[in-house]
């Protein structure tokens, strides 16, 4: 699937659309969910333009990984849920319900979370 350069997270990612930010560094940017699922619920994105976990797994380089799973460490920090606990999630392609195509990794958390996150 080729990237889309009108998603909405890269019109966020270029200023054209507001967002709550948390954090952002050279690699990543992180600001809340639209439509919060928990009491803390974050979105991390990379800057680079790729579709889904596995395209960036595939072919970003190793410093954009590192770089962006050390921006997911930094904004559960910020979000102040190391301590309490968090969970990751990161919906690839149709059977995940991706809804925007642009990779993007959920951080849930601030309060006791169900066994497995449902989405409608
Ligand atoms: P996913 O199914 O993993 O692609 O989830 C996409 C998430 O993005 C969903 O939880 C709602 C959120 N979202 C969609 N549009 C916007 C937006 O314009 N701003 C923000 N902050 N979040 C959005």
């Amino acid at each position: 699937m080729a990237y889309d350069s009108n998603n909405i997270f890269a019109k966020i990612l270029r200023g054209e659309i507001p967002c709550n930010k948390v954090y952002e560094d050279e690699f990543a940017l992180a600001f809340r969910d639209i439509n919060p699922q928990a009491a803390v619920h974050t979105l991390v994105i990379p800057k680079g333009a790729y579709v889904s976990f596995d395209d960036f797994s595939t072919k970003a380089t190793d410093a954009e990984i590192g770089g962006f799973a050390r921006a997911v460490q930094a904004t559960a920090a910020l979000e102040g849920v190391t301590d309490s606990g968090y969970r990751l999630l990161a919906n690839h392609g149709k059977d995940a319900n991706q809804e925007v195509p642009h990779f993007h990794v959920h951080i849930a958390g601030g309060e006791a979370l169900p066994e497995m996150i449902a989405k409608t």
